[in-house]
């Protein structure tokens, strides 16, 4: 068997960690661009990296220097775009992954129109792609709620950003809809807990909620309110068009057969679902409401939020993947770092340089529950490898062990469509090189393009093409056949 004729083959970026321009063009600051990069680039203290305070923030405000905030930077996509787009459709790419950045159009989050500099701004990007044949998939929010709305209102916290953001989707369709067919709300929207500053714009030291917990589930259930609204309005506006919910799929194994650990595991996985559950089924599971009772946390329902939900769940289920998770009641189990989490060490598997344990069939799994559980069409957004790449003295990057990488998960996903899984398609995370989300960094590449700069910012920001450029292109050529 192979894959359907529609089948989407392409990259994804997040605007925060690409883009740039910061300070041009009536960009507003936006919560990374005062996440400031460790001085050791082998750093990657998850917690630490991403703990602020209004006084971390108003320091950083205040330093113009962007070497330790690498996001302000990104790889300088907004004026590049057009030779980055050129080499996307050189690899064959059908889809391209981007997402708009909040204050680019709505600099404080509150303005009443938006800012014509970053209207025409993304006007230019999707006609490029239109003229190459690319299909926009476009996040609304991928960690970039405007840096003002975290001060003020404490970003996702007040009920009030809900109306801000439907301001900003409105403005999106309007401009945009004609052009874009394929929406996702939120990006990994079940971050929140795990990093309530770029997920919900929270500064945990301003949080007046009787725990953090609460703050989070309350942000986030504001989230889910926002995401259904916006897709009752694309919908009102754009008939055609879909909307997709998007989570970081983070399939869990039990470390052993024990009961209770496989109990603990089904613990985990309702949490792991419990938002796809609200967005793509139209409700919360009342065993994850009692488990958040027992947490001491209430969702903060509103009248007709219900109504709302249920009645505006997402087209298609769409989930980053990049490894499996394993559960252990045992205390003294061995710890590994995840893609913002510490789980228990899986040993049977390996791992990249970031300690991410690599599972292709568990990207199977993933598809196969997935389906099963939503019976809607799923969409492959994130899934990739961050390593340290080196160029060549002749100028060549030999990626080998990305396009291993790839290859495995390609066959998985393959095998999960034969066995009736229905995939719109795939985008890898981070086709160029691009500034890495949880560290900051520039030296954890994922591209197949590589792009001259490092962790300090010093390069000429030359794109060029690695080894794993020309693998990718020929297996969008033969559509997953010629691996
Ligand atoms: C996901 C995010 C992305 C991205 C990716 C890789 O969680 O949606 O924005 O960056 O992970 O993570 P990192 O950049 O930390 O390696």
């Amino acid at each position: 068997m192979a894959l359907s004729d529609t089948f989407l083959w392409g990259g994804a970026l997040a605007a925060n960690q690409a883009e740039g321009g910061w300070g041009e063009d009536g960009r507003g600051w936006v919560v990374t661009d005062v996440l400031r990069r460790h001085p050791n680039a082998d750093n990657d203290d998850f917690a630490a990296l991403h703990a602020v305070t209004l006084e971390s923030i108003a320091e950083a405000k205040a330093d113009p220097d962007p070497t330790y905030f690498p996001k302000r930077r990104g790889i300088d996509f907004v004026h590049r775009y057009r030779e980055d787009l050129a080499l996307f459709a050189e690899m064959g790419f059908s889809v391209l992954r981007v997402s708009i950045l909040w204050s680019r159009l709505y600099p404080t989050g509150e303005e009443l129109e938006p800012n014509e500099a970053g209207v025409a701004y993304y006007l230019d990007l999707f006609e490029e792609m239109q003229r190459l044949g690319i299909q926009p998939l476009v996040t609304l929010s991928h960690f970039d709620a405007p840096l003002e709305l975290a001060v003020t209102r404490n970003g996702w916290l007040d009920r009030a950003t809900i109306g801000l953001f439907e301001r900003f989707a409105r403005t999106c369709f309007e401009k945009f809809g004609h052009l874009v067919k394929m929406w996702i709300s939120f990006n990994e929207i079940d971050g929140m807990e795990r990093h309530p500053f770029t997920s919900g714009g929270i500064i945990e030291e301003t949080v007046t909620e009787t725990s953090i917990s609460q703050a989070c589930y309350t942000a986030l259930h504001h989230q889910f309110v926002a995401g259904a609204s916006v897709t009752r309005l694309l919908r009102e506006l754009h008939p055609d068009a879909q909307m997709g919910c998007m989570i970081t799929m983070l399939t869990t194994y039990p470390r052993t057969c024990h009961p209770d650990d496989v109990a603990a595991t089904r613990a985990k996985e309702r949490l792991l679902y419990m938002c796809s559950d609200v967005q793509a089924g139209g409700s919360y599971s009342p065993i994850v409401l009692r488990q958040l009772a027992e947490m001491g946390v209430t969702v903060p329902f509103e009248e007709g939020d219900a109504e709302l939900l249920r009645e505006n769940t997402a087209d298609f289920v769409s989930f980053s993947y990049y490894m499996s998770m394993t559960e252990s009641v045992d205390p003294d189990a061995e710890r590994t770092p995840g893609n913002t989490v510490l789980g228990v060490k899986n040993p049977y598997l390996g791992s990249s340089e970031w300690g991410w344990q690599i599972d292709p069939i568990g990207l199977r799994i993933s598809l196969l529950d997935l389906y099963d559980r939503y019976r809607k069409p799923l969409f492959i957004v994130e899934n990739g490898l961050g390593m340290r790449d080196t160029v060549d003295a002749d100028g060549r990057i030999r990626d080998d062990y990305r396009v291993e990488y790839f290859r495995a998960h390609f066959e998985q996903m393959i095998q999960a469509v034969d066995e009736g899984v229905d995939l719109m398609g795939y985008t890898s995370w981070g086709p160029i090189d691009l500034v890495s989300s949880s560290t900051s960094q520039m030296s954890k590449r994922y591209g197949f393009i590589h792009v001259d700069l490092d962790d300090l910012g010093n390069g000429t920001l030359e794109r060029r093409r690695k080894d794993s450029f020309h693998w990718y292109r020929q297996v969008i050529e033969s559509n997953g056949s010629n691996l």
